[in-house]
């Protein structure tokens, strides 16, 4: 359940946050297939509460109402075209799965697909479920509960949303026949919405129980589903992310937090020698990498001080980072811009969600931010994927936010995150030759859009970083020469 799949060469996979599933497909043919993603996290993909009382958030696609494909994004035809012209382009689909609880109590029962519920009896007809499906007595988690209580973590109801018993045959039935219907549609893997809450016994039958991915879109045969639970654990738990990774891959959330820690100057970059376990990160084939997500990135979930699109310099050197280097899984996050953070996407006046717009910068309009179309971002998932499993070598700092380090021969990265410029003449590892920054510009052609970096004969090449540039990391790597 650790392997997520990829089509070969290919490393890093995107969250496209509320996106529909017909724009997804098109985003897989005109722009992640060619500019070599790997995968694609979609938003919840079965039925959820429609929640006019709060102008409909974005929260609402966590309230499930059935495991019927109907969803803000697209019906099951929309689902299946998705994941077939995706996986056609060689970008594989990974659903967030809500299988933890059920809708709360809430005055409207009406969901996307039209199915309703009675919350007060636990009644969901539409799966069906009923009051025994669920654990009992009936009890809410607390804030101290993380800290001491792990029955009530795993027993109690997150946030008041009806608390499915995994423990019974039933309920387990009814769960792996929803994954496994989006198994035979293609999809490669699945996000374990609120695993914490979950008991890892029950979670191991349910990952046992899931078919081997469909062949027929690609897959070798007997691949296992890539599994990533979400396990917020940034110590001081109740509930260790270590019980789950025995089962499949955990979300590391430690990885964003101490990297949004260190590039927004509350640490120094030359720690980052030792990035990985030696920092308390999970081993790197257990741990989901990203720097912000949904959550995090508007104060829900394991909130603090995460960097996000709206401190572009700093998100993109750390971004920049964690694609060059080797540890883990890494995660990119593509949001919807909102002030408000209970906000939902951009949609109409009947709540239907608004495609993002093309411009000719390749930018998205429309209200969508579309990280994962900024150059500085996806010339860095070009740049993993040519590096491969290369170790991290020479490494350079100047005792302060001034760092560099190679990537066997075939990588070169630098980044300044210091009040003062970078000027100095460090080892590449790259053959001889000059090789186009894939920062400040891009090859196009035989030409270069931005900073040319001339390697002499020695490996050796004079790096120029200032403190007051656009961007604070220039790359280069075999494939940019010019
Ligand atoms: C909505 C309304 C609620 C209403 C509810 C029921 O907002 O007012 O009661 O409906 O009708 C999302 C939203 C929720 C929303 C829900 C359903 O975030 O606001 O509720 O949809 O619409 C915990 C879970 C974690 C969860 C996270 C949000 O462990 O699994 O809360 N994330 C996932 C999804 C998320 C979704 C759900 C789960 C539900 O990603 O989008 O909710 O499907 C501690 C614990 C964490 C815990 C946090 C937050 O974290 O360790 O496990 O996360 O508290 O309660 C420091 C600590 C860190 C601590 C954090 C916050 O960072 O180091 O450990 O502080 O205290």
């Amino acid at each position: 359940y650790k392997n997520p799949h990829y089509a070969s060469g290919r490393t890093t996979m995107v969250h496209l946050f509320e996106w529909k599933w017909d724009d997804i497909a098109a985003e897989c043919e005109r722009f992640l297939g060619p500019r070599g993603y790997g995968g694609i996290q979609v938003s919840p993909a079965n039925e959820n509460l429609i929640i006019w009382s709060h102008q409909r958030p974005w929260w609402e696609r966590y309230q499930p109402i059935s495991y019927r494909l109907v969803t803000r994004s697209g019906n099951e035809a929309q689902f299946a075209s998705m994941v077939r012209r995706c996986n056609n382009v060689g970008v594989r689909i990974y659903v967030d799965a809500i299988i933890n609880h059920m809708t709360g109590t809430w005055n409207e029962n009406t969901g996307t697909g039209g199915s309703t519920a009675n919350f007060g009896q636990w009644h969901y007809p539409a799966v069906p479920y009923g009051r025994n499906d669920f654990n009992f007595p009936h009890c809410v988690i607390s804030g101290n509960d993380y800290g001491c209580c792990p029955d009530r973590v795993r027993n109690c109801e997150l946030s008041g949303l009806k608390d499915l018993n995994q423990g019974t045959e039933y309920v387990r039935t009814q769960i792996v026949n929803f994954m496994n219907h989006l198994i035979s549609l293609g999809v490669a893997g699945f996000r374990i919405d609120a695993a914490k809450h979950m008991w890892p016994g029950d979670l191991r039958v349910i990952y046992d129980r899931l078919h081997n991915l469909n062949t027929a879109h690609g897959f070798p045969s007997g691949a296992r589903p890539y599994i990533y639970q979400e396990v917020i654990d940034l110590g001081g738990e109740a509930v260790s992310r270590n019980e789950y990774t025995p089962l499949a891959a955990v979300t590391e959330f430690k990885y964003g937090m101490e990297l949004s820690r260190a590039f927004q100057r509350n640490n120094q970059l030359r720690w980052l020698h030792n990035w990985g376990v030696g920092w308390g990160l999970l081993a790197s084939n257990d741990a989901l990498n990203f720097i912000d997500n949904h959550d995090n990135q508007r104060g829900h979930g394991a909130g603090g001080n995460i960097l996000t699109y709206k401190q572009p310099k700093q998100y993109k050197g750390a971004i920049a980072f964690m694609l060059a280097h080797p540890h883990g899984w890494p995660q990119l996050m593509s949001s919807f811009a909102f002030t408000n953070t209970e906000a939902g996407p951009p949609m109409d006046n009947s709540g239907n969600i608004i495609s993002p717009s093309i411009n000719s910068d390749q930018s998205c309009g429309n209200g969508w931010v579309c990280e994962h179309r900024w150059r500085q971002i996806y010339s860095m998932v070009a740049f993993r994927n040519r590096v491969g499993n290369t170790a991290v070598t020479n490494w350079w700092d100047n005792g302060s936010n001034q760092i560099a380090f190679c990537r066997g021969n075939q990588g070169f990265v630098a980044f300044n995150n210091d009040y003062w410029d970078l000027n100095q003449t460090l080892q590449t590892c790259l053959p001889a030759g000059t090789y186009c920054d894939v920062i400040s510009g891009e090859k196009s052609g035989n030409n270069c859009t931005g900073k040319r970096i001339t390697v002499g004969s020695d490996g050796r090449a004079s790096i120029s970083l200032g403190a007051n540039e656009y961007d604070m990391v220039v790359a280069i790597h075999a494939g940019t020469e010019v």
